[in-house]
C-alpha cells in the first residue's frame, strides 16, 4: 500500500476511527454524468468541434460508460430533451444497460424554440404555455419508459425589461403550470426544480434563487426539491449555507455540479474554487445527505478542453472533495465549536482538505475495477483517436 494512503490510515486509527468507513462511502459514492457535455458545446461566440464528438445520444452513453469504466462511481447518464429524443426510446435504455449504465434524470428543453421568446410556463400566451406543458409532459413519458425517476426542470422563463410583464401574473403562471406537471408525474418520480439567478433574462428571472424554487416546491408537494447548480448564484453566496438549508427543509433534490469564475461558466467542478467544493461536501456529509436521496449530477459545457478527459476529471474532482470531507475530525470539531474555540475549529477543516486523498482515491477506484489512474489510463487507452475515426462522417451533435 502507498505511503500516503497509510498515513491517512494511521492519522485515522490513532484518533478511533477507520478508513474502511471513508473507503466504503466512497465507493457507494454516484456521479451522474450529463449527455450534452460529450456533445459539441460552447459559448454564444463559437462553438469549436471537436473530432471524435458523438453524432447521437447512443454514442453520448458510450462516452460515459469510458467514463464510468475508468473511475468507477459515474453509473448514469442525465438526458436532455429533444437534444437526446430518438426513435426508439427502449433501444437507448437497453444500450444504456448493455454499457453497464443507468439513465437518469431527463431535462425537458424549454429555452430553445422560437415560441418560447417570452418565457414557457411563464409565457403571457395561453398557447405556449401549453405546448410547454405538453413538452414536459412528453418528457415524464420517456422518463417512464427508459427506466429514469426524476424529471429536472430549469426554465430560461424571464423578462429583460422592467414593466415588459407583470412579475405576479407570470408567477401565477408558472405554479399552475407545475401543479399540472407535477400531478402527471409517475409514482415514485420527483420533480427537481433548478434556479438560476440570471441569463438569458437579465431583469427578472422566474426562478433566480433557491427561496423561489423551495416556495413552489412547498407548494407542489413532496416530491418536488430544489436543485443547486453551483453557477447560478451571485458572486460570493455561500452556497454550502443554502445546501444545508435545503437539507434540513428535506427539498434538497440534488445538484448541478461545474465551476465558474464570472457567470454560470460551466467549467469543470473544482477546477477555480476547489475550496468551496469541499466546503458543501463536507456540509453534505455532516447532515447526512449521503444516505438519502440527493442526485449528483454534472452540468458542463466542454468548450475549448477534450470533452470525455473533462468529464472524467470532473469525477475525480468530486471524489476526491468528496473524500477529504469524510477526513474531517468531526468529534474534535465539535469540541471545538463548542468550546467557541474559532481557529481550532477552522483548522480542522483546513486539515481535512490540506490531506493529500489521492492515494486513497486510487486504492478506491482499483477495488472498484476502475483505474487507479483515470486520465492517464484514458490517454494511454486511445479510446479518443478510435471515436475519432469512428465518427468521421455524419454530424456531431451539437448544443445549437
Ligand atoms: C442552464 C442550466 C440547465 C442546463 C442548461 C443547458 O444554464 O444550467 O441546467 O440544462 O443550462
Ligand atoms: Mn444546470
Ligand atoms: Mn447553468
Amino acid at each position: 500500500m502507498s505511503a500516503g494512503y497509510e498515513l491517512i490510515a494511521e492519522k485515522l486509527a490513532a484518533r478511533g476511527d477507520d478508513i474502511a468507513r471513508v473507503e466504503a462511502a466512497l465507493r457507494a459514492q454516484a456521479v451522474e454524468t450529463p449527455s450534452w457535455a460529450f456533445g459539441n458545446s460552447g459559448t454564444r461566440f463559437a462553438v469549436f468541434a471537436q473530432p471524435g464528438a458523438p453524432r447521437d445520444p447512443f454514442e453520448k452513453l458510450e462516452d460515459a460508460a469510458e467514463v464510468h469504466r475508468l473511475t468507477g462511481v459515474a453509473p448514469s447518464v442525465a438526458l436532455h430533451i429533444p437534444w437526446d429524443k430518438v426513435d426508439n426510446v427502449d433501444e437507448l435504455r437497453a444500450r444504456a444497460a448493455e454499457l453497464g449504465l443507468r439513465i437518469g434524470a431527463i431535462n425537458p428543453n424549454l429555452f430553445q424554440e422560437p415560441e418560447y421568446k417570452l418565457g414557457s410556463l411563464c409565457n403571457p400566451e395561453a398557447g405556449v404555455r401549453r405546448r410547454a406543458v405538453e413538452h414536459i409532459l412528453e418528457c415524464i413519458e420517456i422518463a417512464v419508459r427508459v427506466g429514469s425517476d426524476a424529471i429536472s426542470l430549469w426554465l430560461a422563463d424571464g423578462t429583460n425589461y422592467p414593466g415588459q410583464d407583470s412579475l405576479r401574473a407570470r408567477r401565477g403562471r408558472l405554479v399552475d403550470a407545475l401543479h399540472e406537471v407535477y400531478g402527471a408525474l409517475d409514482s415514485g418520480m420527483e420533480l427537481l426544480v433548478e434556479y438560476k439567478l440570471y441569463e438569458p433574462a437579465f431583469y427578472a428571472t422566474d426562478l433566480a434563487d433557491w427561496g423561489s424554487a423551495l416556495l413552489v416546491c412547498q407548494e407542489l408537494g413532496e416530491r418536488a426539491n430544489v436543485l443547486v447548480d453551483l453557477g447560478h448564484h451571485a458572486q460570493g453566496v455561500n452556497i454550502e449555507q443554502i445546501v444545508s438549508l435545503l437539507y434540513g427543509a428535506g427539498r434538497l433534490g440534488g445538484f448541478h455540479f461545474n465551476d465558474r469564475k464570472y457567470g454560470d461558466d460551466d467549467l469543470i467542478v473544482g477546477s477555480i474554487d476547489p475550496f468551496q467544493l469541499f466546503r458543501i461536501f463536507f456540509e453534505l456529509v455532516d447532515v447526512g445527505a449521503f444516505e438519502g436521496r440527493v442526485r449528483f449530477t454534472i452540468d458542463q459545457s466542454h468548450n475549448v478542453e477534450p470533452k470525455i478527459e473533462a468529464v472524467i476529471q470532473s469525477v475525480l474532482n468530486l471524489q476526491e472533495a468528496y473524500a477529504k470531507a469524510l477526513l474531517v475530525d468531526r468529534s474534535e470539531l465539535e469540541n471545538a465549536q463548542s468550546g467557541g474555540d474559532v481557529l481550532a475549529a477552522n483548522r480542522i477543516l483546513v486539515d481535512a482538505y490540506n490531506t493529500d486523498v489521492r492515494p486513497l482515491c486510487a486504492k478506491v477506484r482499483e477495488e472498484l475495477a476502475a483505474s487507479a489512474d483515470p486520465i492517464a489510463a484514458f490517454r494511454a487507452g486511445g479510446y479518443a483517436d478510435r471515436v475519432a475515426q469512428a465518427r468521421m462522417h455524419g454530424t456531431a451533435a451539437a448544443w445549437i
